[in-house]
């Protein structure tokens, strides 16, 4: 029964400053998400969402794919940019225009009017899917903020400091959510919950966040 609620759009959230340079803005994209959705589908035709591989060789729970000039991959190797998709040896699907405009207007709402992401992280979370605490340091530009947009079910999603060790708070990230990491956040760690069973009226028992990223 809570999972009616839970799913339920909380317009009601405010916009915040989570940290310096991190803005939150709850449910600015969800009256464009069940557009999102639709061109999601032809890009995990062409590039299926897969569980990468970390460098110590441990099987991520989380399934990625990417759209644009570039995609974000990890192996045994390493992580990087690249591309080609490694499953088909072929180009990334293009970033539909709806996403770079979304992304744009997300960015600019923060202050940043020239945001150019050159890649679409896809990231899937099923029930129990989880990303550890992290930092996004494989992006060769340093100043140009991280945008995510959120859909499907809810995350507890986690942010600390500029060090492992620093304290973390948490925060609930909605279907429809967007956020902007710049300036001093843009280095902090964060990290998702183990996702909780739910489900969502759109996307069923999943949850699908994506990430601008502006590599160069
Ligand atoms: C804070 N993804 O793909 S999005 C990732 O929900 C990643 O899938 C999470 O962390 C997810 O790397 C979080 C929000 C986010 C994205 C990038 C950040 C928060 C960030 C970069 C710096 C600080
Ligand atoms: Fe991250």
């Amino acid at each position: 029964m809570a999972d009616l609620f839970d799913q339920m759009a909380d317009t009601n959230r405010d916009k915040q400053e989570l940290a310096r340079g991190a803005l939150c803005l709850p449910a600015f994209v969800l009256d464009r998400a069940e557009e999102v959705i639709a061109e999601l589908e032809p890009i995990l035709t062409q590039a299926p969402l897969r569980h990468l591989i970390t460098p110590g060789g441990h099987k991520m729970s989380v399934a990625m794919s990417n759209c644009g000039e570039l995609g974000w991959v990890s192996d045994r190797g390493g992580y990087r940019y690249q591309e080609l998709d490694p499953l088909s040896g072929q180009a990334w699907p293009a970033m539909p225009k709806l996403f770079l405009d979304l992304a744009q207007q997300v960015a600019q709402e923060a202050g940043y009017k020239r945001f150019q992401p050159q890649a679409c992280l896809i990231n899937q979370y099923l029930p129990g899917s989880k990303m550890s605490l992290h930092q996004d340091k494989d992006e060769n530009n340093k100043s140009a903020p991280i945008v995510s947009l959120s859909f499907g079910i809810n995350a507890e999603f986690l942010f600390g400091g500029l060090s492992r060790g620093s304290p973390t708070k948490r925060l609930t990230l909605q279907h429809g959510d967007a956020v902007v990491w710049g300036g001093p956040s843009r280095f902090c760690f964060h990290g998702v919950q183990p996702l909780k069973d739910s489900e969502h009226s759109l996307l069923g028992r999943q949850r699908i966040n994506i990430t601008f990223r502006q590599v160069y």
